[in-house]
């Protein structure tokens, strides 16, 4: 009896030779779309002024929630102070969303009017 040949592995399928690449007659060709992927929008998150918040909790909420040394953190809160607003910090619609709620969370906390809003960049 003949020896059996040695069993190749099965070949992947050519994707050159895929039915949708087929220009015989009958074969209808599907057109790929292409896809494009749209960057995510940016929003800033924005302090205003009021007369009542303090200074120092201001400043303190630039460093905890927007992670700024306490030299920009001041600089920041007192272009606020004087122009009536200041852009905190740019992120994505989740990320700035959240900033917000925290800001608006931990100034009803402490007794507060800070007021935090987000807008697109
Ligand atoms: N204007 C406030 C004061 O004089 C300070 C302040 C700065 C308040 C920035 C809010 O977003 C603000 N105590």
């Amino acid at each position: 009896m003949p020896a059996e040949p040695p069993s190749l592995p099965p070949k992947p399928p050519d994707p050159s030779r895929s039915p949708d690449r087929e220009e015989g007659q009958g074969t209808v060709l599907a057109e790929r779309q292409e896809q494009r992927v749209e960057p995510p929008k940016l929003y800033q998150v924005v302090l205003l002024n009021d007369d009542y918040t303090p200074m120092e909790f201001v400043v303190l909420v630039l460093q905890e929630y927007f992670l700024r040394d306490i030299d920009t953190a001041t600089q920041i809160m007192l272009k606020i102070h004087h122009e009536g607003r200041g852009v905190c910090g740019v992120y994505s619609k989740d990320v700035a969303a959240t900033k917000v709620e925290l800001v608006h969370a931990a100034a009803k906390r402490a007794g507060h009017p800070l007021q935090c809003i987000m807008e697109a960049a």
